[in-house]
């Protein structure tokens, strides 16, 4: 399975989450980046939010070094099982990677301390977009960071509605950004994951059958019918521009391309 892993750069930390970093004694004016891993690179026109989940410890691990002086090192915030991955693909640097694998829990960052950062994606029109908890992330899957498109892809809910539940993480309104339709669907129209689901009437990321039924929908129509609204590719085909839209961010150094082990692999070596 191959995600391109899209890189938000942290642009400003919150007290909690400064301090929750300073244990890793980055270099002073490191650049952090969460990287979210996605299938569909074309939709990051309309990246409203970043989700972590807050109970998984993630590491903060450096990128390998190019020789090309204009790419600096960089560090990237992602799960302990991807580090390893990405070190095995070249992404990251050895020695300090594999030292924050093996190094104590005092090294690794709760997902909770970076909620509320606001962050900056790459090619949504929005100039900051807030770090916010999802329960539903896996560990066992891609970064263990994914990166919101509401428009397609039908998992923001609970928040918005449960004010305790945004009380409880320290959540505001003002952190919760409207969905932007970035592809249109002829059967559905250009904001195709929130029409269905609300014909669905799903109420919360814990319907769970639904919501697979209107994700399928959204991923088979938006590929073969969807057309892009927005950005240099606007008037085009999903599927005649989702590798170019991959391509560019790869090149532009906004994302990174990461291949997923077959499953039975990383059960074994955790
Ligand atoms: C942005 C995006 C925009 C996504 C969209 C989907 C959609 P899948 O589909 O199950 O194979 N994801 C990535 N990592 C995790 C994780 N650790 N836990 C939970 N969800 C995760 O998985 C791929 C998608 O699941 C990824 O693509 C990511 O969300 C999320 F418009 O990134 B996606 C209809 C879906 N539309």
């Amino acid at each position: 399975q191959e995600y391109t892993l899209i890189k938000i750069e942290l642009a400003a930390p919150t007290a909690t989450a400064a301090k929750a970093l300073s244990a890793f004694d980055l270099p002073k004016g490191a650049r952090v980046f969460l990287v979210a891993g996605t299938l569909r690179p074309e939709t990051m026109y309309g990246q409203t939010n970043c989700w972590i989940h807050p109970d998984i410890n993630y590491l903060v691990v450096p990128t390998a070094s190019t020789g090309d002086a204009a790419a600096a090192v960089e560090y990237l915030v992602c799960t302990r099982r991807s580090a390893r991955n990405m070190l095995y693909q070249g992404i990251l640097a050895d020695s300090e990677t594999l030292e924050s694998i093996e190094s104590p829990a005092r090294r690794r960052l709760r997902g909770a301390d970076l909620i509320g950062c606001p962050a900056r994606a790459p090619l949504t029109p929005y100039e900051r977009v807030y770090v916010l908890p999802m329960m539903t992330i896996k560990e066992t899957k891609g970064t263990g960071v994914v990166t919101s498109v509401p428009s397609d892809a039908p998992d923001d809910f609970d928040l918005r509605q449960k004010a305790a539940l945004r009380d409880k993480f320290g959540v505001t309104m003002d952190m919760l950004l409207d969905p932007l339709p970035i592809i249109d669907i002829p059967e559905l129209g250009d904001l195709a994951a929130v029409t269905l689901a609300k014909e669905m009437k799903i109420q919360s990321q814990n319907d769970r059958e639904k919501l697979d039924l209107v994700k399928e929908r959204v991923y088979k129509l938006g590929f073969y019918d969807g057309v892009l609204k927005v950005g240099e590719f606007a008037g085009s085909r999903v599927q005649d521009v989702k590798k170019r839209v991959q391509q560019q961010l790869v090149d532009t150094r906004q994302a990174i391309v990461y291949m997923e082990p077959e499953k039975e692999w990383y059960l074994d070596y955790g």
